[in-house]
């Protein structure tokens, strides 16, 4: 656990988030500040700065927050829905625990890459 780090505090259960499922290794919850129908984070228990980092460290434990994605998503409604890593200040990440965005009911006609 890092100290001062608000994701590892929410896998401590000493701050409160709406979760919405959990495996030995991942948590998944809802974002505080949703951006879209669905917005869930699945993060990592295990504390690294970004998901890169997690992944190159810990390829199961990467492996393993994908899929949950994929789960959440499934389990929440959405058989089509969109992943995003923030990585960097610069490109927007502001909680420098690896995560993941799972975001559902977007319109795709509207997305920066589509
Ligand atoms: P990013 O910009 O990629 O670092 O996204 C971090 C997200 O984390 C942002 O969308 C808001 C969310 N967030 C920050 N603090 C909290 C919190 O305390 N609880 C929950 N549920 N989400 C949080």
């Amino acid at each position: 656990m890092a100290t001062d780090c608000i994701f590892c505090k929410i896998v401590a259960g000493e701050i409160p988030a709406e979760k919405v499922a959990e495996t030995d290794t991942t948590l998944a919850f809802r974002d505080i500040n949703p951006k879209a129908p669905l917005h869930v984070l699945v993060i990592p228990k295990v504390h690294h700065p970004d998901a890169a980092s997690l992944a190159s460290a810990e390829p199961q434990i990467a492996a393993e927050v994908l899929s949950q994605a994929g789960v959440v998503a499934r389990q929440e409604g959405y058989e089509d829905y969109n992943l995003v890593f923030n990585t960097g200040a610069g490109a927007g990440q502001t909680v420098f625990h690896a995560h993941v965005h799972v975001l559902g009911g977007l319109d795709a006609s509207k997305l920066f890459l589509a």
